[in-house]
């Protein structure tokens, strides 16, 4: 095979195999050259071309952040870690309360953005502020996560999460929902995301069959 028919290949696999789901402007890149009239420079241009998008890709693969407004809350929200870390989505993971660190919590909405955090994940239980002051602070979607309190069954945390003045939303799960929340964070990053959305089509297949396959 010619040194342009491997260099093809090689391109393609690159579009097919690492770049799914964004292999439109890579191919058009590909098909220039291809063109019989085009001169080595050019070729050497596109393939620098195809190895930066494949470089920019990569990079723009986003990131979760799950905070919660204690460590008390771990055993609730390590519900949404697993099931975002089984579908291969990277997780950070940090306790931030309103009440108790408040700088930290400005802070951390405010770089959200820049750290490639695409989704926020926040539970907390009680005055559950978090998710809502974090979502005035940045435009990354927010999921809330209210969390069962002894008190009040984490009716308080549930109030205190979804009833959001008009202009900041966040998206309230149920009480204890971090499930759901991973879930729900994991599909809105699959809308920019092939390979992502490939696996929640595959966990919904699994989760179909185990219910079909229930013997009672
Ligand atoms: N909390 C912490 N800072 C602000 C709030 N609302 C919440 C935590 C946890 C609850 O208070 O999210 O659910 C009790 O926290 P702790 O640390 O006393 O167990």
């Amino acid at each position: 095979m010619c040194f342009s028919g491997c260099f093809y290949v090689l391109c393609r696999r690159i579009c097919t195999v690492i770049c799914k789901g964004n292999e439109n402007y890579l191919q058009s890149v590909i098909f220039v050259m291809l063109k019989p009239d085009v001169d080595i420079h050019s070729r050497v241009r596109c393939a620098c071309e195809v190895f930066y998008l494949y470089l920019r890709l990569k990079s723009v693969r986003m990131k979760v952040a799950i905070i919660m407004g204690s460590t008390s809350d771990l055993e609730i929200m390590s519900q949404a870690i697993n099931v975002l870390e089984g579908l291969g989505v990277e997780v950070v993971k940090r306790v931030i309360s309103a009440h108790r660190t408040p700088d930290l919590m400005c802070e951390f909405a405010k770089s959200a953005k820049s750290e490639g955090i695409g989704v926020i994940i926040a539970g907390a239980g009680g005055a559950a502020h978090v998710a809502g002051v974090v979502a005035g602070m940045t435009t990354v979607p927010v999921i809330g996560v209210p969390i069962q309190t002894k008190a009040l069954g984490g009716m308080d945390s549930l109030l205190s999460i979804v009833q959001m003045p008009a202009g900041i939303p966040v998206a309230t799960m149920a009480i204890n929902g971090a499930k759901n929340a991973g879930l729900f964070a994991a599909q809105i990053l699959a809308l920019t995301d092939a390979e992502l959305s490939a696996r929640l089509d595959q966990f919904r297949k699994e989760q179909t069959q185990k219910v079909l396959d229930a013997v009672i």
